[in-house]
């Protein structure tokens, strides 16, 4: 028997930036994805200022939700989905981020989707932002490096909140904030919408970390404020941080390697989760931010709102784990984490390390320090899937993954963490974030398009999508 509770939430997750397409219909301004044009594991995806001649950009046709929605939360139904996390297309809203009055066509979109759900008893999970920041606010003041963002945003999320407040209770506030961490760069234009001068893709990006952590810091600073104003608009709201999890394991029991990984775990998880959930930064900043040589613009009406707009829940992604050590002769991984290859592990044809028990782990490690209930919002894996001349899909690969996962959820149940949902990444096949592929598929529905939009969009149900109803009608029991 599994230990999920009875009102467990199942579900699936995607984003409007990677699902929704109709990038120009309906009002909507350029964010910054529809910018960022195609590339492959071994491609990076390139960042352009405008568009630009000769490059081809996936976000902007993506799945076509927009022109599917009815048909695609029809199947998220048949499944028996219980939640449906998604975002808001901060562009369909405020073309620029920067309008006075926002733009109606936009948000009656939205509510045709929430109502769609609500037909189901389908409840929504609303990311406010993931990856979607309007391109203007880039290309006038480099997006979250400047405090401006922070009122841009405050209104986008105070119209939302205002007009869905009756068919939305569960929201997110910044998709994966604690990317902005990462000393490699990679979070400052997805997360931040910052590119400085010379970023030409998105895997070199030119990084200040300097602009990049005040940029984080006014970005947290704009989270907590939503969360206190969404809670005066509707005090039932639940309103989550979103954090992705990349547990550090040490590569041996040295203590050098034991301690780099605590330091990663530091950096890369507490000091958001901690500013989020207990509403200040943690012990270490101040060293942390001595060691990049970087001093923070904090003021006192800063610290103040940090305290008052704690999230009501923590939620995160997790796709893999991450190792650690000081000896240079282990082999690496191939992993855009980085670190070292996990000799006990498997890996997806990404190099992404497959690790269900970690998954375990760190609900233990997180509950542990922040003792407010999670929801696993993104797992999954990302695999090449055949469409057979019946128009099925066999992915047991898929199944497998996610049956190890479900198990290791059920297991930190039985430990004692509150854990409340589970949104699959990617139900339905959608853009790939990392490299703008379609071929690396997620979902439970293939959707029948290539990489360069290709296809005629129809929907096909894979053998996983069977397996997931299945589960969730049995609440986890039946996983086989
Ligand atoms: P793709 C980096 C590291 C961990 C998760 O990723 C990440 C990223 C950004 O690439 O993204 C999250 O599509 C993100 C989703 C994304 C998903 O993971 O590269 O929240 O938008 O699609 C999977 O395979």
């Amino acid at each position: 028997m599994s230990k999920f509770p009875k009102d467990f939430l199942w579900g699936g997750a995607t984003a409007a930036n990677q699902f929704e397409g109709a990038y120009d219909v309906g009002g909507k301004g350029l964010s910054i994805d529809d910018v960022f044009s195609n590339g492959s594991h071994t491609q990076p995806r390139r960042i352009t200022k405008d568009t630009e001649e000769g490059l081809y950009y996936p976000n902007r046709i993506a799945s076509d939700f927009y022109h599917h929605y009815k048909e695609d939360i029809a199947l998220m139904a048949e499944m028996g989905f219980k939640v449906y996390r998604m975002s808001i297309a901060w562009t369909r809203i405020y073309p620029t981020g920067m309008e006075s009055e926002p733009n109606e066509e936009g948000l009656k979109f939205y509510d045709a989707v929430f109502d769609e759900c609500r037909k189901y008893g389908i409840e929504p999970l609303v990311t406010l932002s993931h990856y979607e920041i309007p391109l203007a606010m880039t290309n006038e003041f480099n997006g979250f490096a400047d405090r401006r963002a922070i009122d841009c945003f405050k209104r986008f999320a105070t119209t939302v909140f205002t007009r869905y407040k009756d068919k939305v209770k569960y929201w997110l506030t910044f998709n994966e904030i604690n990317l902005a961490t990462w000393d490699n760069g990679i979070g400052n234009y997805l997360v931040l919408g910052v590119r400085n001068e010379g970023t030409k893709d998105y895997v070199h990006q030119v990084d200040d970390p300097q602009v990049r952590l005040q940029g984080l810091h006014n970005q947290l600073v704009a989270g907590a404020w939503a969360v206190k104003i969404g809670h005066e608009i509707n005090p039932e709201f639940k309103i989550g941080n979103m954090i992705a999890m990349n547990p550090a394991y040490p590569y041996s029991c040295n203590p050098e390697d034991v301690f780099k990984a605590e330091r990663n775990w530091q950096s890369d998880t507490y000091y958001c989760g901690d500013v989020q959930v207990r509403g200040e930064y943690p012990f270490f900043a101040e060293k942390y931010w001595q060691d990049r040589g970087v001093t923070l613009d904090i003021t006192e009406e800063d610290r103040q709102i940090l305290k008052e707009g704690t999230v009501d829940f923590f939620s995160l992604s997790y796709y893999q784990t991450l190792v650690l050590t000081s000896d240079d002769s282990v082999q690496k991984s191939e992993s855009m984490l980085g670190g070292v290859k996990n000799p006990y592990l498997k890996s997806n044809d990404w190099g992404w390390a497959i690790d269900p028990t970690g998954l375990r782990y760190l609900l233990n490690v997180l509950y542990g320090r922040y003792n407010i209930p999670i929801m696993v919002v993104e797992n999954g894996i990302g695999a090449y899937d055949k469409l057979e001349e019946d128009g099925t899909v066999h992915d047991p690969y898929r199944i497998a993954y996610l049956r190890e996962h479900i198990k290791a959820m059920s297991d930190a149940i039985e430990d004692g963490v509150d854990l409340i949902g589970y949104t699959m990444w990617g139900c339905i096949d959608l853009t790939s974030a990392g490299t703008g592929e379609m071929k690396k598929r997620y979902g439970f529905v293939y959707v029948d398009s290539d990489d360069y939009g290709n296809g005629s969009f129809d929907r096909f149900r894979k053998d996983s999508f069977y397996w997931y109803q299945k589960v969730i009608k049995t609440n986890g029991d039946d996983l086989s």
